[in-house]
């Protein structure tokens, strides 16, 4: 074990959000009650091939019956804030229309459980999980019918719970969403289509700019923003040609969606690569007003790792080659035909899905960030996807997770972010990926995030019946409930197994 300096906890201001994040889809499960309408992903997990062996979300963690327990747990490590989403056809079954009473009151009861425990909630609006309805109806993010329902949606969770909850999220990973749903075929619709993909993309950017807009009115004083999944991009070599794909990328994977949502418009670069590939996006008159009349209070950032790129000829790789397996060494790929794709960094650890695991970038993401959109930041994701050992005392029956791994990554990540600060970037918390075990979309259950272990099945898809959902505090949650208390001088204390310094 090496040991390393931390920085300063006063780094860390008052009032800093020390939080864990969930999705909706991922955590609940109760997929069918009460009222709940499905989803695109109750539908679509369902389809043969579309996940980890089958996995899925009909229970989940079971957070809808287990949330007063897990709250319970959130407050014992010390969370000051939880980040959790709202699921669309739990409060509208249809998407629209007569709302769900009883999915409201959960969310109110789990707010007010918050509330009671001392924890900010920070409530994300959309988590991936459509309701199917709006799919069946009119083809969900590909119709401009989707911006009014979702500013209904929207309005009727500003009424409801915003007296209670000041900070929000809107769209979580946009660049996601649309990108594996609309291009890669990875995520529901399944589609692989850029022109239909950048169609999707349009309309959700004005949801999202239209919402924030309904937000000044019914939450004064709140806070929204989009959680973006930023990967900072480095050019494999210091040629003209690598940096020259670097900023490509850059623009391509991420100015294309943070400049609409701080400015109101796309850059130019890529709406030209695309235009030539009859992919632009289908901008009507009226429609860069909508986007810069909703811009967000902060941008929210989830951050897992960088890319480093190099050129890519106009016959190279084009698409995505994802680890979904967790056996290393697997790959995992990204290019975009005629400007960049991905290389090894060897500067970098990986992990077992092949992600970089690279503290300085999220500095490196936080201070790019800051300075070109000059936006208060949320880092509103981070974490250590990693296959998790539970130790049994054989004599007490006592349960333990020794996570060191976990506690390395996140110390070292949560020092990048003091860092940050130090620089002045102005950051508003810090969500750890994730608050509880939960479903990886398409990595199953074996893929583990939690501050607090689910013992679960995690071979097959549903094994609810069979699967005890028994938590325990990770040394992960311990460790970070000593950060939290010591307002981050603990980070100073870390150690962590040589070798993964990133
Ligand atoms: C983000 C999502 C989360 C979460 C996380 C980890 O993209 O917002 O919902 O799943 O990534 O990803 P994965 O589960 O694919 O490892």
């Amino acid at each position: 074990m090496t040991h390393v300096d931390g920085v300063p906890g006063k780094r860390f201001p008052e009032g800093f959000l020390w939080a864990a994040a969930t999705a909706a889809y991922q955590v609940e499960g109760a997929a069918a009650e009460d009222g709940k309408g499905p989803s695109v992903w109750d539908v679509f997990a369902h389809e043969s091939g579309r996940t980890f062996r089958g996995s899925n979300g009909d229970v989940a963690a079971d957070h809808y019956h287990r949330f007063r327990e897990d709250v319970a747990l959130m407050a014992e490590i010390g969370l000051t804030g939880y980040r959790f989403s709202v699921a669309w056809s739990r409060v509208l079954p249809e998407g629209r229309g007569q709302p769900n009473e009883a999915g409201l009151r959960f969310y109110d009861e789990l707010i007010d459980a918050l509330l009671a425990a001392g924890i900010t909630p920070i409530l994300t609006i959309y988590h991936w999980d459509l309701p199917q309805a709006l799919q069946d109806a009119y083809g969900g993010w590909e119709s401009r019918a989707v911006i009014a329902d979702f500013d209904a949606y929207c309005r009727l969770l500003y009424s409801r719970y915003g007296d209670r909850v000041r900070h929000w999220v809107s769209l979580n990973e946009q660049n996601y969403f649309v990108g594996l749903g609309y291009e890669r075929g990875a995520h529901p619709p399944g589609v692989t289509e850029p022109a239909r993909m950048q169609a999707a993309n349009h309309h959700a950017s004005l949801a999202n700019a239209t919402a924030i807009a309904s937000f000044r009115d019914l939450v004064p004083g709140g806070l929204i923003g989009p959680s973006f999944a930023y990967t900072p991009v480095y050019p494999a070599t210091p040629a003209a040609e690598d940096v020259l794909a670097a900023e490509e990328a850059e623009e391509h994977l991420s100015h294309w969606w943070m400049d609409v949502y701080a400015w109101g418009r796309y850059p130019e670069t890529t709406w030209r690569y695309l235009a030539d590939r009859g992919a632009a996006p289908p901008v009507h008159p009226g429609d860069l007003d909508v986007l810069a009349a909703g811009t967000p209070d902060f941008m929210g950032v989830n951050y897992y790792q960088t890319y480093t790129v190099t050129s890519n000829p106009p016959d190279g790789l084009d698409g995505q080659r994802m680890n979904t397996s967790g056996e290393k060494g697997a790959g995992w790929e990204v290019g975009v035909a005629g400007r960049f794709r991905t290389v090894t960094n060897p500067h970098a650890e990986y992990t077992d899905w092949d992600w970089t695991i690279d503290p300085t970038g999220l500095r490196i993401a936080l201070r790019r960030i800051a300075g070109r959109y000059g936006l208060p930041v949320l880092v509103s994701e981070n974490g250590l996807g990693a296959f998790d050992e539970v130790d049994v005392d054989a004599r007490t029956g006592e349960r333990s997770v020794h996570d060191e791994v976990r506690i390395g990554y996140l110390g070292d990540h949560l020092r990048a972010c003091g860092e940050a600060i130090a620089d002045g970037v102005d950051l508003l918390g810090f969500c750890v990926w994730s608050a509880i075990d939960v479903l990886s979309w398409l990595n199953g259950y074996q893929k583990r995030y939690g501050l607090i272990h689910v013992e679960r099945d995690e071979s097959t898809g549903e094994t609810g019946d069979r699967a005890p959902l028994t938590r325990t505090i990770k040394d992960s949650g311990r460790w970070y409930g000593r950060v939290i208390a010591s307002a981050g001088a603990e980070l100073g204390a870390v150690t962590r197994p040589a070798g993964t310094d990133g």
